[in-house]
């Protein structure tokens, strides 16, 4: 049988031989070169086409090459008998929290500002506060998100996090379910969404929920597009309700050249970069996802389709 690979054309450049030497012998099909489509039995993909994977007839396993497996789900020909694992990769925990990391300390010691002050060549000191005295909250609390947490609280921010289920991590407090969001909500000056795009957090955060934040918090959302309503994170900045944002996460990508956040003054904005996959070590974790499958394990990544992440 063959093995899928379905990523941009820059990635299967890295993809082929990594995947080349790490299962030899094994018949790839790099996409878009497909052969027959009913001897494929494994897929390893990143943004399917919509349609790809309902087209293979034989197909057993969806890897994801990546960790956000909406793209994959949302297709609505998507085989939703079939297992699908999601991408944890070390190296990519690392990389978001270096991200979270330098987006956290940039809004905490007031960069926007001070920078806008440089282009007007305008020296005056604000006010800083301690990390201490900086609450931040972070939405997704995960795999991602208690490394980001983590590193964050040994910076000595004030750190909480918010999930599903209920958490316990050793000195973060944490928070559950639609019942703890208000909480968290309303003690984090700065903001981190590492929520998944699912149909519970689609637009969670929203004119109601950022009303909730204290007034002038900033948010950084790495998660997914989706769960921002992009009118009500801009009538929160115009009504000073938010300081700033930083978003790396669009509901359309690459976003438009004449996006209103592209010129905002107060908005950050990244093309997606904040832990892109990175082949070099994320082949351990589809060969072990491949290796599991073909053992009859249980698969440890495996995502939950009901739950949608
Ligand atoms: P995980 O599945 O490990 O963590 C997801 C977290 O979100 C969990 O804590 C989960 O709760 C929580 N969650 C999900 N739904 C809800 C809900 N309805 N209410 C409250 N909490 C919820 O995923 P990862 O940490 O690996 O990745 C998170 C996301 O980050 C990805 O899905 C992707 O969208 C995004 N991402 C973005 C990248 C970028 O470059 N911008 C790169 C990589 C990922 P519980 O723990 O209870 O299950
Ligand atoms: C991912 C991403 O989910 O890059 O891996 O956003």
């Amino acid at each position: 049988m063959a093995i899928l690979v379905r990523a941009g054309a820059k990635a299967l450049d890295s993809w082929r031989p990594l995947l080349e030497t790490a299962l030899p012998g094994r018949d790839f099909r790099f996409f878009p070169e497909l052969g027959d489509p009913a001897a494929i039995d494994i897929a390893l993909v990143w943004q399917p086409e919509p349609g790809l994977l309902s087209g293979l007839p034989k197909l057993e396993l969806i890897v994801c090459l990546g960790a956000g497996v909406d793209a994959i789900i949302r297709d609505p020909s998507f085989p939703r008998h079939l297992p699908v694992v999601r991408l944890v990769d070390p190296y990519m925990t690392a990389a978001m929290s270096e991200y979270v990391v330098f987006q956290v300390l940039c809004l905490h010691r007031q960069g926007l500002v001070y920078s806008a002050q440089q282009r007007r060549s305008e020296w005056r000191e604000h006010p800083q506060k301690n990390a201490g005295e900086r609450p931040v909250g972070i939405l997704g609390f995960g795999t991602l998100g208690q490394d980001a947490g983590k590193k964050l609280k040994a910076l000595g921010f004030d750190v909480a996090g918010w999930s599903r289920s209920a958490k316990n991590v050793p000195c973060i407090p944490t928070y559950a379910g639609a019942a703890g969001l208000d909480a968290i909500l309303a003690r984090s000056e700065i903001l981190v969404s590492l929520l998944p795009l699912t149909r519970d957090t689609d637009g969670l955060l929203n004119a109601r929920t950022l009303a909730r934040l204290p007034r002038g918090a900033a948010i950084v959302n790495v998660g997914r597009g989706g769960t921002l309503i992009e009118a009500d994170l801009l009538a929160a900045l115009d009504s000073g309700q938010l300081s700033a944002a930083v978003l790396d996460v669009f509901h359309t990508e690459p976003l438009p050249p004449d996006h209103p956040f592209w010129r905002h003054p107060r908005i950050v904005v990244t093309p997606h970069i904040a832990a892109d996959t990175h082949p070099a070590t994320a082949i351990a974790a589809v060969v072990e996802a491949i290796r599991e499958f073909e053992a009859g394990l249980p698969l440890t990544n495996r995502i939950d389709l009901d739950r949608g992440y």
